[in-house]
Formats: structure tokens, sequence, C-alpha cells
């Protein structure tokens, strides 16, 4: 079959709850994707940060093909012998004491809001159901009904109601904004440290650290969502590292996956984590021991590749070598390590930039109409670094 008939295939039998840019994907290798036709693009989307290990990273290829001659699903009615192990390692990798394990980002969201809800009850002696969490304009944390509670956006919020109740919505990069918002009943804050939905909106130097110290002083919890930052994408293994501004809680998925499947947890200390007891939280799915081999293999991958570095140095030379590029229309570059974006005018129609891009041989999608994210697979080398930006030069300069 060729591309058109696959995506005709997508239009007639699938909800239209997307509108992807016409390019059908049928094989891929490290940083580069390739569609029926045979022609090969690089991917700088990533599947939005989910395969920071490049796509079929050898090593954890490796390890889902032994997994499959063991065990993949067993619940968590009983133990398995790779979910201790995968625990282990994470709160090694982000120096958290323990680990709750879930599938997808938008449950590692919901799994910190009901931490966060009965550790206020629980630990701060809130009343139940009158527990608020500060939450940020702009926000993405998801598709669930509390995830799209926060949400300002009228794309994941229209006609959805009734919305969740208890969050407190307050402008981003604005603390005097969260300190008038506090009230005794407040149990959390929770931000992204880079908003990635918003445009790669990267606030300034000292915000986080003042969030985290807010926290402290109120005694609330400072909930991080890293499910799109986390993971040496920005430069650090977490964003937070940045200001050295260690939240409560981090919300982690994605990449955690490996880029072969939804893996998320929340990570935080005892003094948080203990509020669970066993029946009041969970998931069918959740620290199966495919998942638990995965893992393993795809924080060894970011450890061993250092990768954290690599997205540091190369993304430097991203948002240099970009802003150079001769382009009317373009705005500014920005970004941290190698989550970037390049915002153009407003009311310029990044769309067609990214169909150029994509004939040009790369693949990046446009958020907010006018501006585009520009994300690889953190695996890239320099070289290849280079080739992609002649490809984004190429086209810019002919807008
Ligand atoms: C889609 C955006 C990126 C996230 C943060 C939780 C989740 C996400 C900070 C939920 C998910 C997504 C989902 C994807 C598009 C993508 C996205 F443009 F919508 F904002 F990455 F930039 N917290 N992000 O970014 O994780 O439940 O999806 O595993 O199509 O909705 P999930």
């Amino acid at each position: 079959m060729k591309t058109q008939e696959y995506i005709d295939l997508d239009e007639k039998y699938g909800a239209h709850n997307y509108h992807p840019l016409p390019v059908v994907l049928s094989k891929a290798k490290g940083v580069k994707v390739i569609d029926p036709e045979g022609k090969e693009y690089f991917d700088f989307l990533s599947a939005y940060s989910a395969v920071n290990q490049g796509h079929l990273h050898p090593k954890i290829v490796k390890a889902v093909r032994d997994q499959l001659d063991r065990v993949t699903l067993t619940s968590r009615a009983f133990h398995n012998d790779k979910m201790g192990m995968f625990l282990k390692k994470l709160c090694e990798f982000t120096g958290y004491e323990m680990a709750l394990p879930m599938n997808t980002g938008a449950e590692a969201v919901e799994t910190a809001i009901k931490a966060a809800r009965r550790w206020g009850v629980e630990v701060k002696g809130v009343q139940n159901g009158k527990q608020e969490i500060i939450c940020m304009e702009d926000n993405f944390h998801g598709r669930t009904l509390a995830a799209i509670s926060m949400s300002s956006d009228p794309d994941s919020t229209v006609n959805y109601g009734p919305y969740a109740p208890g969050f407190i919505r307050v402008p981003y990069q604005d603390i005097k904004a969260i300190e008038k918002a506090v009230t005794p009943n407040t149990v959390a804050v929770i931000l992204e440290p880079i908003q990635g939905e918003a445009g790669v909106v990267v606030p300034p130097e000292g915000y986080l650290k003042a969030v985290r110290a807010l926290c402290d002083k109120n005694k609330m919890l400072f909930i991080a969502d890293e499910v799109q930052t986390g993971f040496c994408r920005t430069g650090k293994r977490f964003a937070w590292e940045h200001e050295n501004a260690r939240p409560d809680i981090m919300c982690l998925g994605k990449a955690l996956g490996g880029g072969v499947m939804p893996i998320s947890a929340i990570v935080a200390d005892h003094g948080v984590m203990k509020v669970f007891t066993p029946g009041t939280h969970g998931s069918t799915f959740g620290g199966n021991p495919l998942a638990g081999a995965v893992g393993i293999a795809s924080l060894e991958v970011l450890e061993e590749g250092k990768l954290e570095e690599n997205a540091e140095r190369l993304g430097r030379i991203f948002r240099d070598e970009v802003a150079k590029i001769p382009c009317k229309k373009m705005v500014l570059v920005r970004g941290k390590g190698l989550l970037n974006a390049i915002v153009f005018e407003k009311g310029f129609e990044a769309w067609n930039v990214c169909l150029a891009l994509r004939d040009a041989g790369l693949l990046a999608k446009q958020t907010h109409g006018n501006i585009i994210r520009f994300a690889p697979p953190l695996v890239i080398n320099e070289k290849e670094l280079r080739e992609a930006i002649a490809i984004i030069r190429s086209v810019l300069e002919k807008i």
C-alpha cells in the first residue's frame, strides 16, 4: 500500500481527534524514520520526547526480546521478578526513595494529584474535599478529566464538563500569583519546569527555586510534571536540576518506556509515598515485567550514553545556528538542551513550513499555529544535527 491509502484508512475508521502531518511512517532506526515509499526523514519530534534513546535502540530491543521468552504480565496481585529491580534503578537514577509505576503520563499526573490530596488530609490536616492544588495557565498535563480540569486550552476542555474541582489556576512564571493563591487548604503546586505544549516556554532563572521555597514556607508539595522535560531532554537528567529545585513528587513517562511501550511513574520520598496503602491506587498494567525489563534498559541507555551532556552541547549548537538563519518571519529560537522551538510572527501559519520540512526530509510539528517544536532523539550526533540544520535553513530561507 501507498502513503495516501494508509491515510485514507485512518480517516475512514479512526476518530478524527488528531490532525497529523500527511506522512506515514512504517520503519525507523535511530534518529531516522522511513515512509512506505522508502523516503527517509530526520525525526525531530521523537514522539513528543518519548524516543529520547532513538528508535529501536539495540539494547532496548534486546531487553524486549529476552523478556518475551519469560513473562510479560502478572498484574499486581502477585510479585514479579522485574518490577523491584526496575523501581530500584529508577529511584537511583532520580534520587528518590520510592516509585509508583503506571503506564501513561496522564496516569502519572493523576497519581501525583491523588498522592497530594491524601497527603493534604493525612499529613497536613486539611479536611477531605477541601484540598486545593495550584496549577498554571497554558499547562499540559494530559487528557484525563483531572488533567483537563487544570487546562486553560479550549481545545482540551470544551464541552467536557463538569470539570474536577479543587484546581486554582495562576499565570506561569509569576511567583506572586502563586503566593496570592495560597490558602490553608492548598496541598500542592503542580507545574511543568518548561512548558512543552505552550511552545517550549522556559521560565526565568530563579522561578523554580522560588516555587520550591514557597512550597516549603506554606507546607505544600511541589509537583514537577517532567513527563516531557525529563530523562536528559533539556540537558540535565531532569529540568528542575537547572535550578536545584528538587520537587516532592516528579511525574515521569514518555522516554521511561524507551520508545517501545507506555511506562510512567511518580517518584517521591517515604513521607509522601506512605499515603498509599493496599487497595488505594493501582493499574492492571503498571509495573508489569515487560515494562520492568524495558524500563531498566531505557535508563541504562540514558546513563551510558551520557545523553544529558549530548543534549546540552548539541542544543547550544542548534539554537546558535538556527538563530543565524535569515528568515523575516522568525521571531526567536528558544529552549534548553534538545527541547527547542522556533517562534514565528503571530498569525503566521507554521503548518506549511512543516510540510516543506517534510518534503526536505525532516519531520517536526507546529503548536499554536506559529511555533514549531524541534526535539530530535538525544542519540543524535553533531554531524547529523548539522545536516538537519542545513535542511531547516534551506526551508526557512525561502519564506
Ligand atoms: C497528545 C503536547 C507534548 C505532557 C506532560 C503529561 C502528558 C504530556 C508535560 C501526558 C503529554 C503530549 C501528549 C500528546 C502530545 C504531547 C504534547 F503537545 F500535547 F503537549 F509532548 F508536547 N505531562 N504530552 O507533555 O502524557 O498521557 O500522553 O502519556 O497527542 O496528546 P500521556
